[in-house]
């Protein structure tokens, strides 16, 4: 395997300043011609050799400025043509054929239900063309796709159409993009498909067009889509001063897609998962997911394309910011506090076990092997949250000038994270040294806080430390702002100072540091309000205070940590043998009641303070893991609870019911509290739970309710839930993403038997290992199943599985391999079991797959 390093990057030899495309797409070949403008770049070291990019290339002809290349004048070998002795300037045209339905990996030019896109983010487009395939390297693109009248009568690409034309049952257009991009921007679609257009208008006065595509079925489902987009634009103006820039927005749906969506300049390509919305089909989840993603992509029309990485260790600098931008933008559009616990639930959740795992690396990594395995947690949430505390070092105002500055400075060229800090830097005057390091540091700091009283002095202690990572043992102290109030025995904030302040930011930069209040009576602090910094915070809190944060702290954050940490707590005792769950269910009632009561003041936060931890998140706690072990604990707790609280559980199930449809946020909660309360009562083993999932099931206002039920009924494995899936399935079988659901719902039944289902489920013949969201809906739910999972039939069906995605596409099977990662916390005889079948896989393995096994593998 080949590591690439930050430490080696060097800047290209030749720039490319335009790029002719010709893609004459046929039956079976379609056939390439790019006219290359060659400059030699004055920033590098004198040169006259090139190398260009290119993966499964078959050449027709090669010429460089006007005159045929024969073979022994250009060396194509190991995906790179090298081209010696060139001049100052030079004009290379390539003609190549390549064959996109041959295309199993969805990158480069594919088709996908029939119609031909493309995926170039990372290093796509040299399965197109030959070409510096690397995004320091910035052209401005002219397009011209032919194909087929009939069946592909849409032919789009970036920028704006200039030109078109008709040769007999043929017919091509043309598309100039008048902004320099890297490649990996490229797009181009060829297709039958349906359009809904709006338009909008710009600050400045410039109507934009907006083009939302999609099979003609799936026409209605775009209005969500379409709204979210004309509300991002708007915030973006208003929040960062930033325009639109092109005529035309263009968004296509398409069904076979490895990411969520991709930021094509002007030609978003999205996963149909990520785009398509109606409440019949779609869940509030969903929902939600599309107005984030159609944002997120819209805003790397700035953070991203406008201002784009100088290489891809800085994947960071555009996806960590937009990350960032797309979470306050949520925030914005539904309720503050409620995005930031679901934003914080998921990294806590998912980043903070990479960070922990084999596949741990700095925010900006030092190096790779294949790029695509870096589109990870660590670079998206992890990185989101490194610019949200810039933003809160700096403050609203001071990062506005900062980010005007960045934009302003860079735009229209290929930057680093470095450059993105200056820009802070400089407009707040503050020393950023110490804080790049959480750009260079892997691992999540341990944040240990011990108190103490001493009279009218209460002091708070924090130490820091960052577990060792692989390949990084030392760890540096990080900046780590720390907000924090300290609660009295009602709840209420008390003063911190003299002047009366109640709530402060102390930004620890060393190992240890101790803080001091005059405060005199007793307190329950309230720390990383807002969760201030990604790390683990480690307090000793006794039940009580915690009672008190979740009670009344008025910051969202604080008062969901206080209800995990109580969870955790009581399921720790019950793995460990030290607790009887129905003790634990007993002590916890009254808190939880207490929610409950107050559930009308915001529902959905009640429902996410209501929410046990995951079986993953509770194995995460225990080394040696013993799934068996957490598997039992888990259910105990949440049937204890069922039980104790069945009287409000009933409630909530039966008062929540709406008896029309809303699609607001408030409506939305509720029926995510109801959801839960429902599927407690089932765990209760209430006899009315299947009565009321059923009648929910038969008759339901939305998708929400819909698959909530059936979840319900499966999950519990109640009566009618052989028949509901029956059901589910013939009434939705031509709906990909709904059926991607039903599939869901079985894999992630807890419990080992739901191995036999999941191998039932990959010979269903609904289930396609070429469409990556089938895969991943069995696949996925099976590995975020650990009681399924992790048996010997668990181990064998996804090995086996993993081995054959991989055959097909590379990169879904590495995101895949990633839930074999938590290998080396495993008890000893599962660990060896897993071990061998893993290792029968890596020694098979795509470079993709190989890089994430070998790393699990030690
Ligand atoms: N750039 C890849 C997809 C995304 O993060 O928007
Ligand atoms: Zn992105």
């Amino acid at each position: 395997a080949v590591t690439t390093r930050l430490s080696d990057y060097q800047p290209p030899a030749y720039l490319v300043d335009s790029v002719n495309l010709d893609v004459d797409i046929r039956d079976g070949v379609t056939t390439v011609t790019s006219e290359l403008a060659l400059r030699r770049n004055p920033e590098a070291a004198v040169s006259d050799t090139m190398s260009f990019n290119g993966e499964g290339l078959v050449i027709r002809s090669l010429a460089l400025d006007g005159k045929v290349l024969e073979e022994g004048e250009y060396r194509y070998e190991n995906g790179e043509l090298r081209l010696s002795g060139l001049p100052e300037q030079a004009t290379l045209i390539s003609v190549v054929d390549i064959e996109p339905e041959k295309n199993t990996a969805l990158e480069g030019l594919y088709m996908s239900n029939g119609m031909y896109c493309t995926q170039c983010e990372a290093q796509g487009f040299r399965h197109i063309t030959f070409f510096p395939d690397r995004p320091d390297v910035l052209s401005r693109f002219c397009t011209t796709v032919r194909a087929d009248k009939k069946r592909y009568p849409l032919l789009l690409s970036n920028g704006n159409p200039v030109e078109q034309g008709e040769e007999g049952e043929r017919h091509w257009v043309t598309w100039e993009d008048p902004f320099p991009k890297p490649c990996y921007l490229f797009a181009l679609v060829a297709g039958n498909l349906a359009c809904l257009e709006d338009r909008f208008v710009t600050a400045s006065g410039r109507e934009v067009a907006l083009r939302l595509y999609a099979e003609h079925r799936d026409l209605d489902k775009l209005d969500h889509a379409m709204a979210s987009l004309k509300h991002a634009m708007r915030w973006d103006e208003q929040t960062y001063g930033r325009e639109y820039d092109l005529d035309i927005y263009m968004i296509v749906a398409v069904s076979h897609f490895n990411m969520g969506a991709m930021e094509n300049k002007g030609l978003n390509i999205f996963n149909t998962s990520c785009v398509l919305a109606h409440p019949a089909t779609t869940t509030d989840a969903g929902f939600q997911r599309v107005e984030s993603v159609v944002a997120h992509e819209y805003f790397h029309n700035w953070s991203g394309n406008r201002v784009t990485c100088r290489d891809w260790f800085q994947l960071s600098l555009k996806e960590g910011f937009t990350v960032f931008r797309d979470q306050m933008f949520s925030a914005d559009m539904n309720s503050a506090a409620v995005q930031r616990v679901n934003d914080v639930d998921f990294l806590v959740n998912h980043q903070f076990p990479e960070d922990q795992g084999p596949m741990a690396h700095p925010v900006r990594p030092a190096e790779y092997q294949k790029i695509d395995n870096f589109y990870t947690l660590t670079i998206y949430e992890k990185g989101a949250e490194i610019v949200r505390m810039q933003y809160h070092l700096l403050g609203a105002e001071s990062f506005r000038k900062a980010t005007d500055l960045y934009f302003d400075r860079f735009d229209g060229q290929a930057v680093t994270c470095d450059d993105f800090v200056d820009c802070m830097e400089e407009v707040s005057g503050m020393d950023m040294g110490q804080f790049r390091r959480w750009y260079s540091q892997a691992g999540t700091p341990i944040l240990s806080v011990t108190s103490e009283q001493s009279g009218d002095t209460y002091s708070l202690t924090f130490r820091q430390q960052t577990p060792p990572t692989p390949g990084q043992s030392d760890k540096q102290p990080l900046v780590i702002p720390v907000r924090l109030a300290l609660l009295d025995k009602a709840g209420e904030p008390v003063a911190l100072d003299d002047t009366g302040l109640r709530e402060t930011v102390l930004i620890l930069r060393e190992q240890e540091q101790t803080f001091q209040f005059p405060v005199g009576q007793t307190v329950t602090p309230s720390l990383l309000r807002g969760f201030s910094a990604p790390v683990v915070l480690e307090f000793d809190y006794r039940a009580d205070q915690l009672a008190t944060l979740l009670a009344h702290d008025t910051d969202g954050y604080c008062r969901w940590s206080a209800a995990q940490r109580l969870y955790f707590a009581a399921l720790d005792r019950l793995v460990t043998g030290h607790g009887k769950a129905e003790d634990e269910a007993l002590k916890l009632a009254p808190v939880l009641e207490q929610v409950i009561e107050r559930a009308g003041e915001d529902a959905a936060q009640a429902a996410l303070l209501l929410t046990l931890p995951t079986e993953v998140a509770l194995g995460d706690r225990h080394t040696p893991l013993d799934p068996s072990a957490i598997h039992s604990a888990h259910q105990q707790l949440k049937r204890a609870l069922g039980r104790a609280l069945q009287a409000q559980w009933l409630s909530l199930s039966e008062n929540l019911l709406a008896t029309e449809l809303q699609m607001d946020g408030v409506a939305m909660g509720r029926r995510q509290l109801r959801n839960l309360a429902l599927d407690y009562l089932a765990a209760g083993e209430h006899k009315e739970a299947a009565r009321i999932a059923v009648e929910l099931f038969e008759l339901p206002l939305c998708m929400t309710e819909e698959l909530g039920a059936l979840r319900v009924l499966v999950h519990h494995r109640l009566p009618g839930a052989e028949l509901a899936l029956k059901q589910f399935a013939e009434k939705w079988k031509e709906e990909a993403l709904v059926m991607d659901q039903w599939f869901s719902v079985q894999a992630s039944v807890p419990g080992e038997t739901t191995v036999e289902s999941v191998a039932a489920l990959l010979e269903h013949p609904a289930f396609d290992w070429k469409v990556p969201n089938r895969v991943r809906s069995v696949l996925g739910a099976l590995a975020g199943n650990p009681s399924a999972f992790n048996t010997d039939e668990g181990y064998a069906l996804f090995t086996r599985a993993l081995a054959t995605v991989d055959a097909l596409n590379p990169q879904i099977a590495a995101r895949i391999g990633n839930a074999a990662a938590r290998l080396h916390k495993l008890e000893s005889g599962r660990q060896r079991a897993f071990r061998t079948l893993l290792q029968g896989v890596n020694d098979k393995a795509s470079p993709n797959l190989s890089e994430v096994l070998s790393r699990i593998l030690g």
